[in-house]
């Protein structure tokens, strides 16, 4: 197994990756950008190292900069999480050639999938079902209206064959949308993917989004862990994932599941991967791989009870599948809600900013992935989402009501986010009856009626002349909520929530601060014992002294090897934090 592994991501999957990390005993690299400095992620890994500017295409995103920290920091593995490098051939293949392991499928696998058409191709000659339509780029609108005309018919969708997750998706209900169609998603390609190439397939005018969950071992070992239904999703950015599919009986969820592990085998997959499909009046079609862990398979691990990332690190560390298909069940429902920082009675605009007062629900089988705090700043430079909550149940209308009790719980303070629309959506008929809600997310009057209820608490904006407070008062015994809207108020050093920044981790070693070569206290407290003298060489890592604050031993040891040339601490003595405990040189 590996010793360290550095993640290749920030925000909540980086963290959750790393708890899975921890649980396998393997030490974690944090990478991250200048504003992300102090960010959760950061302070969650065993150690961390600077990768460049904001911008992901500055950090993030710079492949010789991370395979630089990877060797630097002597990691055996990269983990890439979702989004960023995650389904970067390339980078794949660079890790590989470093001599670092790629947590993730074989390259050729990310290629084959990578493009639409030939993934179309592969999963025909395999006997996968796909959408109606072609499964070679289309290279003008005459050609396209040509084979639309003999076997696909109206409507169609237009896909950039670079595309994927709905980039570059344009339909046309009939032949006089074709041309806008066609150089919509033609340019949609050019411009995200620098592939205008693009080919077409059968609209499908109400279908589920259903994916699979895979793993392969690449020992001939290739299991599912059943369906996901996403289909609550608005421009093509899910919003709601829940498993099992509402629409999925036994037979089909048979059925679909043999599709997924037929899709991963027909690439030689090994890794854990999702199967995309629609799901249409009975009929599962093949829509795209996702080569990667992704940001739903929460929902899949707590109805089968895998770590979907614990699997991933043992198989890219070569070791066998420790579960076959007979023993993977499904119980109950686990349903998960986005938590984007974006108004939904705006038309979901982002809303970045920083987090006032943060508290996230607990209690029985609620699970909340998170890469937020109190404090933490939403930055526009980077995805929305800051947080994912999970709950499992015994069926869906238990997970459903689980859910909106969650969301009840969960406050997140001066920003908008998703929970207002996911309380309104999870109590609407058209959820409970498992449609899509297609219609409601588009419905801009319906999203209108859920602005937000209170204009937004003015925690950390000290500029507004009148906050509202919420208090809990006891009259006669009695508690009652009462909100008190009135000026703002400094006093009594009770600063605003958001004002408080996060608490930064203490760094155990190294002499941060100081002159070079001094060793400062990092607490106050009584020195219990000094294991050094003066003039003394030293190892790194040699203990000092021992250090008792707030009734806990510290050890304290020598950041770098050296002589002991001053020594400031007595036996029994006591300190105080910035004192000068040696210089060792
Ligand atoms: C489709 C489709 C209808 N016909 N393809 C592609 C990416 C994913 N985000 C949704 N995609 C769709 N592809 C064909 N040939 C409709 C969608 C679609 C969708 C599907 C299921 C549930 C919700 C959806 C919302 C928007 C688009």
């Amino acid at each position: 197994m590996f010793e360290k592994v550095l993640v290749a991501n920030r925000g909540e999957i980086a963290i959750r990756v790393m708890r899975t990390l921890e649980e396998l005993g393997i030490a974690s690299v944090a990478v991250y950008s200048e504003p992300d400095r102090d960010a959760p992620h950061v302070r969650r890994a065993d150690e961390a190292y600077l990768l460049g500017p904001g911008p992901a295409t500055e950090s993030y995103l710079v492949v010789e900069k991370i395979l630089e920290v990877a060797k630097q920091s002597g990691a055996d593995a990269i983990h890439p999480g979702y989004g960023f490098l995650a389904e970067n051939a390339a980078f794949a293949r660079a890790c590989e050639e470093a001599g670092i392991v790629f947590i993730g499928p074989p390259p050729s696998a990310i290629d084959a999938m990578g493009s639409k058409t030939r993934a179309r191709e592969i999963m025909a000659e395999a006997g996968v079902p796909i959408v109606p339509g072609t499964t070679e780029p289309v290279d003008t609108v005459d050609d396209a209206r040509k084979v639309i005309a003999d076997s696909i018919g109206y409507p169609v969708a237009i896909k950039a064959a670079g595309g994927g997750g709905g980039k570059g998706f344009r339909v046309a209900e009939s032949e006089d949308e074709l041309e806008k169609a066609f150089e919509g998603a033609s340019r949609e390609g050019e411009k995200f993917f620098s592939d205008p190439t693009v080919y077409v397939e059968r609209y499908l005018p109400d279908p589920r989004h259903v994916e699979v969950q895979v793993l392969a071992d690449g020992e001939d070992n290739v299991i599912h862990l059943f369906e996901r239904d996403c289909s609550v999703q608005r421009r093509h950015q899910k919003l709601i994932e829940e498993s099992p599919a509402p629409a999925v009986d036994p037979e089909l969820r048979q059925r679909i599941g043999k599709i997924g592990t037929d899709a991963a085998r027909a690439v030689g997959y090994r890794s854990a991967g999702t199967v995309e499909g629609l799901l249409q009046g009975g009929e599962y079609f093949f829509l795209e791989m996702n080569t990667r862990v992704q940001v739903e398979h929460c929902v899949t691990e707590l109805v089968t009870g895998i770590d979907i990332v614990r699997e991933q690190i043992k198989i890219a560390a070569g070791e066998p599948l420790a579960y076959s298909q007979e023993d993977v069940v499904v119980r109950g429902h686990a349903i998960e809600c986005r938590i984007n920082a974006e108004d939904a009675s705006k038309n979901f605009a982002p809303a970045p900013g920083r987090i006032g007062h943060y508290r996230e629900p607990a209690g029985p089988f609620v699970r909340v992935d998170s890469g937020a705090e109190e404090g933490y700043e939403v930055l526009p430079l980077y995805d929305p989402m800051i947080a994912k909550l999970i709950v499992w149940d015994v069926d869906r209308e238990a997970s459903t009501r689980r859910m909106l009790r969650a969301l009840a719980e969960y406050e997140i303070g001066g920003l908008k986010t998703l929970i207002p629309f996911h309380r309104a959506l999870l109590a609407t008929q058209q959820w409970a009856n498992g449609e899509t809600c297609r219609d409601l997310v588009e419905d801009k009057r319906w999203l209108k009626q859920l602005a937000f209820p209170a204009p937004e608490q003015a925690a950390g904006d000290e500029e507004a002349e009148k906050v509202a407070r919420e208090y809990a008062v006891e009259v006669s015994g009695r508690r009652f909520d009462v909100t008190v809207i009135g000026e703002a108020m400094t006093a009594n050093g009770a600063a605003p929530a958001a004002a408080k920044k996060a608490p930064r981790r203490e760094r155990k070693s190294g002499g941060g601060g100081g002159a070079p070569g001094e060793l400062v206290s990092p607490l106050q407290g009584t020195v219990l014992k000094v294991a050094v003298k003066k003039g003394a060489q030293v190892d790194e890592g040699a203990l000092i002294c021992v250090i008792e604050a707030m009734k806990m031993e510290n050890e304290i040891t020598a950041p770098s090897a050296g002589t002991v040339e001053e020594l400031g601490v007595t036996e029994g003595g006591s300190i105080t934090t910035g004192d000068t405990i040696a210089v060792i040189k």
